[in-house]
């Protein structure tokens, strides 16, 4: 029997879906910014390390907090936020199959925070370089909450517009820092070649995007902080619920390349 999940989106979202790879719902946490961002706030405030949540700063500031992980386990509200209906639904029904979170991320990009170089999120995966998208299963999605405003000024993301959702090119990246080989991004020439389209965000807005699509981001040119928080969701058919393993391995190992891959920060040690 082929179950359904909720029809939350449009037809004309899911034909955008289809073509585009990603998809914007504005106002989908409209009604809860102010309790997001004072939890936000309440995360940034806790110590940092990696042994618990993980934080990261700017490679190029080390005293700038760059994005939080891990925090759900430690924090009722946002556990709910990333793993309640509202979410879930949406990326169930465009899974067509159970979805359950992977990954989930504060992204704090400060005044002169760094740029996001471009990148394929499934590089970032189980499979790391080697990864390879089956068509046969469902592409993992992420999708990301505008907590602040984005702009073209602070850094909002862009996307390659067209990228179809059976789109199953991996783009060849490159290290473009020589003392930093893990760090990777995809080739600037191919880049350069490449249509961007930027997508600002309202507080409050979602965007959802697939593993496969590429995307970037500017540094934050304005006088204030920009805060997106992120939740990256698998099929259940593909593995199960394999978060915790997920975190386990990356305090194992937080400098692995396909934990650096398009990121402008380090890990706290
Ligand atoms: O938050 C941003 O500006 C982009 C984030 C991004 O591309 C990522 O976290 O993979």
């Amino acid at each position: 029997m082929t179950q359904t999940y909720t029809k939350a989106l449009t037809e004309e979202q899911l034909l955008f879906w289809k073509e585009n790879s990603y998809v914007h719902i504005p106002g989908l946490f409209r009604d809860r910014i102010n309790e997001l961002s004072t939890w936000i706030d309440e995360i940034s405030n806790w110590e940092h390390g990696i042994d618990k949540w993980m934080s990261y700063y700017e490679m190029d500031n080390p005293s700038q907090l760059s994005r939080v992980e891990n925090f759900i386990p430690y924090h009722d509200g946002m556990k709910e936020i990333f793993t309640g209906e509202t979410i879930t639904s949406l990326i169930s029904e465009l899974m067509q199959e159970p979805a359950v979170l992977y990954k989930e991320r504060i992204n704090y990009k400060s005044p002169g925070g760094g740029p996001h170089a471009a990148h394929q999120d499934g590089v970032a995966y189980e499979q790391g370089e080697n990864s390879s998208f089956d068509p046969k299963i469902a592409p993992y999605l992420s999708i990301l909450v505008s907590v602040d405003e984005a702009t073209e000024e602070n850094g909002c993301l862009q996307v390659v517009p067209n990228w179809p959702l059976d789109s199953l090119e991996i783009i060849p990246m490159e290290a473009p820092y020589a003392d930093r080989p893990e760090y990777k991004k995809i080739k600037q020439s191919i880049e350069d070649s490449m249509t961007w389209k930027k997508l600002p965000t309202q507080p409050g807005d979602a965007l959802i995007f697939t593993e496969r699509l590429p995307h970037r981001s500017e540094p934050n040119h304005s006088d204030k902080t920009r805060r997106i928080i992120y939740g990256v969701y698998n099929p259940l058919s593909d593995g199960g619920d394999k978060r915790e393993q997920y975190y386990a391995d990356k305090k194992q190992n937080p400098n692995d390349a396909r934990y650096m891959v398009g990121n402008p920060h380090a890990p706290s040690l």
